[in-house]
């Protein structure tokens, strides 16, 4: 049996949840179809998502096609989710990218298909809903190829469009425009397939298209759409078959054992559970595992932190297997399983082999930030302990401590977020919590280049250590890069890691506050005293380095080389599509420009107006709130994140969290007490 870990992606309501449940049912493995409405699917199983009918978790479900296990994962689509996704995307093989015959290509559709091709992850494209009515095929099409890639071919045609009886033929060998659009896209990518077709059209037979077309789908460089309905069926066969036959397997290795953790829930018992793919090797119950790793690099946690990674024994597990996951003994490459047992486990995990992470994050950061609050006082240790439970297994949920005002930060997406963790906190924990207001969460980009440092042994230095460092700006999207330019061997590793942490750390809270990122650090001076040779006898501290001088120092050397630079703040943009009908047109425009929007030529669509334009992340609850009442409730607005922009007038101040190391003094009777 081969395996194939395929995702379901889509913007909100396009229709996932309900096709897992169709997939299913044409595989044999429900009688019944579910219903997201009725909230009886399987995918769709908590209590909150049954309410809400909206998903808010992935979910693995399986089935067989031939001699394919599909491991298929439902996905959320609402973009406040999209950090459930994002743990998805590293353990598939393959994706269907829903899309909504009736809303079209959407910002979050877009969102999605860059960041597949990104991956290189194989594509197919599934226009959903072809029963409804309003209902679009070749303009939808076209949109499609303008908007999210030239690189399809539609793998049939639709009939009945937009009626409950609305039908998909699939295409074939005696179908002579399928086939010439078909020769054409693959020979657009693949050379050798351009010479053999050019030199003899009628030679290339249509086994050897379809072969091709399998080859170049798995390289993601193609893209066949097929059309249906998850409600009333239609196009659901094709869309099975064209899975087996277009997406490709996951390849097995042997060792040494690795895997990814894209998922942590509790059991009944309040037992963790971890869901992990296999990417070689096998784990066996009892096995002794080590894992650990990928969520501290993510956040720069210093090294002590991650450097021996966990070992635990795997008490059960199970592999998913024909619907369900069953108990077995053993996981293996390509697989997905459940493993019981591992207490410290975290979502984003290795297990076994680290893997080579493709990035850090392949969506844009939550952009925005709130402080929670309990009901009494007295349950703020309760709800620490709560919120960090949750962030273990929810990749949504990112804690920053304030621990000078023993305050409860968690970064956000947007407001349904709050609404889940409010939710999940009353539910599981008993918790009854607030919100102080939603703000956004900006960054700081480095103006200049400045330089600063410390020499062991010089006055004001009060630590036994020298540190120089250069804060200069970087490319956008770069991040923070760090540098040598002392020479390695100068410096022994453990206090050159301090240092290199250390600076990550200091750069979570620039001299707004905000983290600052987007520019390169450079170690220009580096000095210690050695440990005291053996003739001293004893290791005397008073004489000898520590990593706790460079910890200690560097903030110092770093927040006045960054203060020389000088930073700006550049708050969260988004990019916005907003149809409203054209005669309200005279209204929404000076409301956009009262939140700083800056909209583009309004175009007209018939009896609608189409809006594009640039407006703060700040904005955009706010927009969304208002357009009901600006246009008759018929404004539609779609919005995501575009980049980050230099704020103009007042520039935010993130309250520190930390001990301000731009006050030295403070600071130092900070760092004296501490000792
Ligand atoms: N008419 C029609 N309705 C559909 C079809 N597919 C889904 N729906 C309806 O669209 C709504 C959303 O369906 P879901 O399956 O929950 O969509 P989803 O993509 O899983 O939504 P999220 O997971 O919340 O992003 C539900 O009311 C479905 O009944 C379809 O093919 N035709
Ligand atoms: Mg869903």
């Amino acid at each position: 049996m081969r395996t194939l870990n395929l995702g379901i992606l889509a913007h909100v309501d396009a229709g996932k949840t309900s096709l897992t449940e169709r997939l299913l049912h044409a595989a044999g493995v429900i009688d019944e179809i579910g219903s997201v409405d009725d909230g009886s699917t399987q995918t769709d199983s908590l209590a909150l998502e049954r309410q809400r009918g909206i998903t808010i978790k992935s979910a693995v479900v399986s089935f067989a096609i031939g001699d394919v296990t599909v491991n298929l994962i439902d996905t959320p689509g609402h973009p406040d989710f999209i950090a459930e996704v994002e743990r998805v995307l590293s353990v598939l093989d393959g994706a269907v990218l829903v899309i909504s015959a009736v809303e079209g290509v959407q910002a979050q559709t877009r969102v999605l298909m860059r960041t597949l091709q990104r991956l290189r992850i194989p594509t197919l494209l599934f226009v959903n809903k072809i029963d409804r009515r309003g209902a679009q095929d070749e303009g939808l099409l076209r949109a499609i190829a303008e908007k999210l890639s030239p690189a399809i071919v539609a793998m049939g045609s639709v009939r009945d469009l937009g009626t409950r009886d609305a039908a998909f033929a699939p295409s074939g060998a005696a179908d002579a425009a399928f086939t010439a659009r078909l020769a054409e896209l693959l020979a657009d990518q693949d050379d050798a397939f351009l010479a053999a077709y050019v030199h003899d059209e009628t030679a290339v037979s249509y086994r050897r298209l379809r072969g091709e077309l399998a080859a170049q789908t798995g390289r993601a460089l193609a893209h066949p759409v097929f059309f249906g309905s998850a409600i009333t069926g239609a196009g659901v066969d094709a869309l099975t078959s064209g899975i087996a036959e277009l997406l490709p397997a996951a390849a097995s290795q042997g060792d040494p054992v690795s895997g990814t953790v894209f998922k942590v829930e509790r059991g009944p018992a309040g037992e963790k559970i971890a869901y992990v793919r296999m990417f070689s090797g096998t784990v066996r119950v009892r096995d002794r595992l080590r894992f650990g790793g990928a969520r501290d690099k993510e956040r720069g946690a210093p090294d002590k932190e991650r450097e021996a990674p966990d070992k635990e024994k795997v008490t059960a597990l199970s592999v998913f297997d024909q619907g369900a996951d069953v108990r077995r003994s053993s996981v293996t490459a390509g697989q997905i399983g459940k493993l019981w047992g591992l207490a410290d486990i975290q979502i984003g995990d290795s297990i076994g082999e680290p893997r080579q992470s493709p990035g850090r994050h392949h969506f844009a950061p939550p952009t925005l930030e709130t402080v929670v609050v309990p009901a009494s006082p007295a349950e703020l240790g309760a709800l620490r302990v709560a919120l960090a439970q949750l962030a273990e297994q929810d990749p949504l949920i990112d804690l920053r401590q304030d621990d000078l005002r023993q305050e409860i930060y968690v970064s956000l997406y947007g407001e349904v977020q709050k609404e889940v963790i409010q939710a999940t906190l009353a539910a599981d924990f008993g918790l009854k919590v607030a919100f102080r207001e939603t703000t956004t969460i900006c960054v700081e980009r480095p103006i200049g280049t400045g330089a600063a440092v410390e020499f062991n042994g010089k006055a004001p230095n009060p630590f036994l250590a020298t540190v120089g460092l250069r804060v200069e700006p970087a490319p956008t999207g770069t991040g923070m890069r760090y540098r040598l330019a002392v020479s390695p061997g100068a410096l022994p590793l453990a206090f050159q890691r301090a240092v290199e942490d250390t600076v990550r750390e200091t750069l979570s809270q620039g001299l707004h506050g905000w983290q600052v990122t987007d520019c390169t650090v450079t170690m220009t001076h580096s000095g210690y005293s050695p440990r005291q040779s053996h003739s001293h006898a004893v290791f005397d501290k008073s004489m000898s380095s520590t990593g706790a001088d460079f910890r200690n120092l560097t903030p110092l050397v770093l927040m006045n080389a960054l203060r020389q630079a000088g930073t700006r703040v550049h708050e969260p943009m988004h990019r916005f599509t907003l149809e409203v009908p054209a005669d309200t047109i005279g209204t929404v425009l000076p409301e956009l420009a009262r939140l700083r929007a800056v909209p583009r030529t309004p175009a007209m669509r018939g009896a609608s107006c189409l809006v594009e334009g640039d407006i703060p992340a700040a904005r955009v609850h706010e927009l969304r709130q208002q357009l009901p009442a600006l246009t008759r409730g018929e404004g539609v607005l779609e919005s995501a994140f575009d980049r980050y922009q230099p704020v103009s007038g007042a520039v935010p101040v993130r309250p520190r969290t930390d001990h301000n190391p731009l006050d030295r003094k403070e600071y130092l009777l900070h760092v004296m007490r501490r000792v």
